[in-house]
């Protein structure tokens, strides 16, 4: 595997899973293959799960690991081609990618939506240039549209803790005070649609998810409807993906308090199936959900995060094998 972006670069998805489980039962089993290589970590963002648990899937594969916070010690990068660099930015991209992946045999890249340019955002301009320039495997850790080692860690929790073959899923949008990616809610929803479970998104309007993600999932405007007999609740603030209303692009409609409904709490969880809570943290709790909600026995956020260990091994051992 050289890129790790959607669902599709697993492969088969019943095959990942399984290999999944087994990294589960013994997650060392492979500590020859990353013998001598080196993975660098790039984070244009503030992280805690992924850089933490990324992490200690490579040392799981016996890996050596850097990790580099763009934004604290290195120096400002210019990202765009042309510009007359007079500015804060002392580096360009187009040097620091060559140069960083001298020093590297994997590269992983977490850096956010913009909300500048709706374009550019989902053309992935910063990630392409990493593949493109960087002649290294590379898997993202939340890009500007996409989250994989969340979606695939969420995939492996929904199959650990599901009652029946096909569970129902839900992924409700919640209120939040400022503007967040679209990308956690775009690969879940790609990743769900893959997978064998019935899938229902609801949000307010206005708040479409891009189809290339969503393809012909159920939509569904009345949150109560939606959870009604749910097996899986997946919460999460997104900003408006400029789908339906493309000049509010990266924007929060309408003040959170006029939402404050949505937040997630015993109210909407008593017409669901016992449903299990889920979500991908971190989380303001008493705005995406309540305190009684996220610390249900039914909460699974924690094994949901424990799982990101599990989902960053397996794609590393894929990238590794094709070294
Ligand atoms: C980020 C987001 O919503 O995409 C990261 C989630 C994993 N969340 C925040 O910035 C709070
Ligand atoms: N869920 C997740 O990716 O968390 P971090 O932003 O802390 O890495």
């Amino acid at each position: 595997m050289r890129v790790f972006q959607n669902v599709e670069d697993l492969g088969n998805l019943r095959t990942a899973l399984d290999e999944a489980f087994a990294i589960k039962k013994d997650r060392y089993q492979y500590q020859e293959l990353g013998k001598n290589k080196t993975a660098l970590l790039i984070f244009f963002n503030n992280s805690l799960r992924t850089r933490l648990s990324t992490q200690k899937a490579a040392m799981n594969l016996g890996m050596n690991v850097i990790v580099l916070d763009v934004n604290q010690g290195a120096w400002k990068l210019e990202t765009e081609r042309g510009v007359v660099m007079d500015g804060d930015k002392s580096e360009h991209l187009l040097e620091a990618i060559p140069v960083m992946a001298s020093y590297c045999d994997v590269i992983g890249v977490r850096s956010f939506a913009r909300f500048e340019s709706r374009e550019d955002d989902y053309n992935e301009v910063i990630l392409n240039q990493f593949i493109k320039y960087s002649g290294r495997p590379v898997f993202f850790m939340e890009s500007a549209t996409v989250h994989p080692l969340q979606a695939f860690a969420d995939l492996i929790t929904i199959e650990e803790y599901k009652k029946k073959d096909r569970p129902k899923v839900v992924m409700t949008w919640a209120p939040h005070p400022k503007a967040l990616p679209q990308a956690v809610p775009n690969s879940f929803a790609q990743w769900m649609n893959a997978a064998d479970v019935d899938f229902v998104v609801t949000h307010p309007e206005g708040y479409e998810l891009d189809p290339l993600f969503v393809g012909d999932a159920r939509v569904e405007y009345d949150q109560m409807k939606a959870f009604e007999g749910a097996d899986f609740v997946y919460a999460k603030n997104w900003s408006c993906p400029g789908v339906t209303r493309p000049n509010d692009y990266g924007k929060v409609l309408e003040d959170y308090h006029n939402f404050l409904d949505w937040t997630v709490s015993d109210r909407q969880m008593a017409v669901t199936n016992q449903a299990h809570f889920m979500h991908c943290l971190p989380v303001r709790r008493n705005m995406i959900v309540t305190d009684e909600v996220i610390e249900a026995p039914t909460s699974l956020v924690i094994p949901e995060a424990a799982n990101r260990e599990i989902s960053a091994t397996v794609v590393l051992k894929r990238i590794l094998e094709s070294l």
